[in-house]
């Protein structure tokens, strides 16, 4: 199975990132994480998204905050998907990473989700990869079947405290 490359601009996006971690975990599906900075350490970026192919992925998620052009740098290295998540900052509250990581101009895609948004980020990651690995499009369904049935079950409990 292709591998999904994980890529942050600081450690400090650690405990956003945990959350696609720990979901690509549950999955079983491959994964390496980095810290690569769009600003800070520009070259080591560059390298590890335009070898990014050859060396096994299928997708990479990219984690920033602020001025965040680390998707984009991603992106313009490598013609695989790349799924950004804009993190959550003090002064702004992630506004400014939203529309850093999804206002890209035609040509160069980034998939973007909420700020903070890393599960869907890496159920996104898992989504393109299940399209050549059968065995992720039937975990996919049975976690839809999972969360469904955790709803029903709230609305059941509500129902009954509340229509009787
Ligand atoms: C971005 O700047 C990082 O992705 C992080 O969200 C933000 C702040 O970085 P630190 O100052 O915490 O290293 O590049």
């Amino acid at each position: 199975m292709k591998k999904v490359g994980i890529i942050m601009g600081s450690d400090s996006d650690l405990p956003v990132v945990e959350k696609a971690i720990n979901t690509l975990k549950e999955f079983e599906v491959p994964f390496e994480v980095h810290v690569f900075s769009a600003h800070r350490t520009p070259v080591e970026a560059k390298e590890f998204s335009a070898n990014a192919r050859e060396n096994g992925f299928g997708v990479i998620i990219a984690a920033a905050g602020m001025a965040a052009h680390l998707a984009g740098a991603v992106a313009a290295n490598t013609t695989l998907p790349v799924i950004g998540i804009p993190i959550k900052s003090q002064n702004l509250g992630g506004m400014e990473a939203l529309l850093s990581t999804v206002q890209m101009p035609s040509g160069i895609p980034v998939a973007t989700v909420a700020i903070d948004g890393a599960v869907n980020a890496a159920l996104l990651a898992i989504e393109m990869l299940s399209l050549s690995e059968p065995v992720l499009e039937k975990k996919l369904a049975d976690k839809r079947a999972a969360d469904t049935a955790k709803v029903l079950e709230k609305n059941a409990g509500i129902e009954n405290k509340y229509n009787n």
